[in-house]
């Protein structure tokens, strides 16, 4: 009889896992600009300015906000700009990843 194999096949089915997310987080500090954060969440995030703001305003007051949630690629790229866009114009604004 098929219980068996029934049992193997159902074991061993490749589960169809979504792509792991990440957070791309921007840190707080007190000396970059709000307008320069303000540009980077339009340039880098395709923020409006009142998204934009909202968002520098909440990691201003909390030392922390949420820039977006992408898969592992695209939140490292975005990461890596925002810190070059930040070290090029010697502003010490800090980006990270967390898993969503
Ligand atoms: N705290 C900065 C200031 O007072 C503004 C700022 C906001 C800096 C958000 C970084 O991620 C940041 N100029």
């Amino acid at each position: 009889d098929g219980e068996g194999q029934v049992g193997l096949a159902t074991k061993t089915r490749a589960k169809p896992k979504k792509p792991s997310q990440y957070k791309v987080l921007m840190l707080n500090d007190d000396y970059t600009p709000m307008e320069f954060v303000v540009l980077v969440l339009k340039r880098f995030f395709r923020m409006d300015l009142e998204e934009a703001t909202r968002v520098m305003l909440q990691v201003h007051q909390r030392g922390v906000g949420v820039c977006g949630i992408f898969p592992y690629e695209v939140a490292e790229t975005k990461v890596n700009q925002v810190m070059d866009f930040a070290r090029e114009n010697q502003h010490p604004l800090q980006c990270t990843l967390e898993k969503a």
